[in-house]
């Protein structure tokens, strides 16, 4: 899993940027996309004045620099009651539980939750990272029943989505710098087909969920490619954004909205 730096959410407190391009490329907002992570959900999720407490964590490479804050940020934007906790680790989990917190995010080195202290429902990044990104590209595609799409990395994310795309896509295709990987998920599933080069799996496919960490070259993408990709680093050169009908990326926002969205939720799904 690549580790955010400070660099990368320095924009992300600014929420408003991300709605806008989400409304302007996949026509709903950044609640919208997150609340179309719920099966069956329609209309906006209400938050229902939930306060979230964000619990900076101190462990392994330590706290990164404005993290928690783009978490309060865009915890606020989504409808809740949000805050820092004073202190970190244990400390700032009792700080939120006498603050009052419904739910509590907090994020080590290897895992980032959204833990829900009213209904013990809780949400982790990979998973709602794959799920608000296959959103997210739903919506930009209008559907995918009887629609293939190819999954770039066959990492946590990844794997996540060739999982929920084998059970909406009438194909999907996996492909992975470690072949053996992307072959070991493909064989999971009867309708998921790995491709063993990048470039031929980017040159052959429309639909693109990319969750790797690997730039793409632009002379690869499809004009008129719709490309959803929660891969860290941005990896697109500007011919591939020239020839792409959208390209959905943001380092931090759609993941934590569908955190948000799938732990305040009654039951876990
Ligand atoms: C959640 C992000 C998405 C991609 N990589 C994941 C990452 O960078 N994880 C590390 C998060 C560390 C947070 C630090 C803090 O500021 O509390 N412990």
């Amino acid at each position: 899993m690549t580790r955010l730096t400070s660099d990368d959410i320095k924009e992300t407190p600014v929420v408003s940027k991300l709605d806008t391009e989400l409304k302007n490329i996949v026509g709903t907002t950044l609640l919208g996309v997150a609340s179309n992570t719920i099966p069956g959900m329609t209309g906006d999720f209400d938050f229902k004045n939930l306060k979230a407490g964000v619990v900076p964590i101190t462990s392994g490479e330590g706290v990164i620099r404005g993290f928690s804050e783009s978490v309060k940020a865009i915890s606020e934007y989504l409808g809740m009651e949000a805050f820092v906790t004073n202190s970190p680790d244990v400390g700032g989990i009792a700080e939120a539980m006498s603050k009052g917190a419904d739910i509590i995010f907090m994020a080590d080195d290897y895992e980032f939750i959204a833990y829900n202290l009213k209904t013990g429902v809780y949400s982790n990044n990979t998973i709602a990272t794959a799920k608000g990104y296959i959103s997210a590209l739903e919506l930009a595609m209008g559907t995918f029943e009887n629609n293939e799409v190819l999954v770039i990395g066959a990492g946590r994310v990844g794997t996540v989505a060739v999982e929920i795309l084998s059970k909406k896509c009438s194909k999907v295709f996996v492909t992975d710098i470690d072949c053996t990987r992307a072959e070991n998920l493909a064989s999971k599933y009867p309708n998921v087909y790995c491709v063993k080069n990048i470039e031929e799996a980017v040159r052959s496919n429309m639909n693109i969920l990319d969750a790797s960490p690997g730039l793409i070259d632009g002379e690869w993408v499809q004009k008129g490619a719709i490309i959803s990709a929660p891969g860290i680093p941005y990896a697109f050169d500007k011919k591939g954004e020239d020839k792409a009908k959208i390209i959905i990326h943001d380092p931090l926002s759609i993941g934590v909205s569908a955190m948000a969205v799938l732990s305040a939720r009654d039951e876990y799904f």
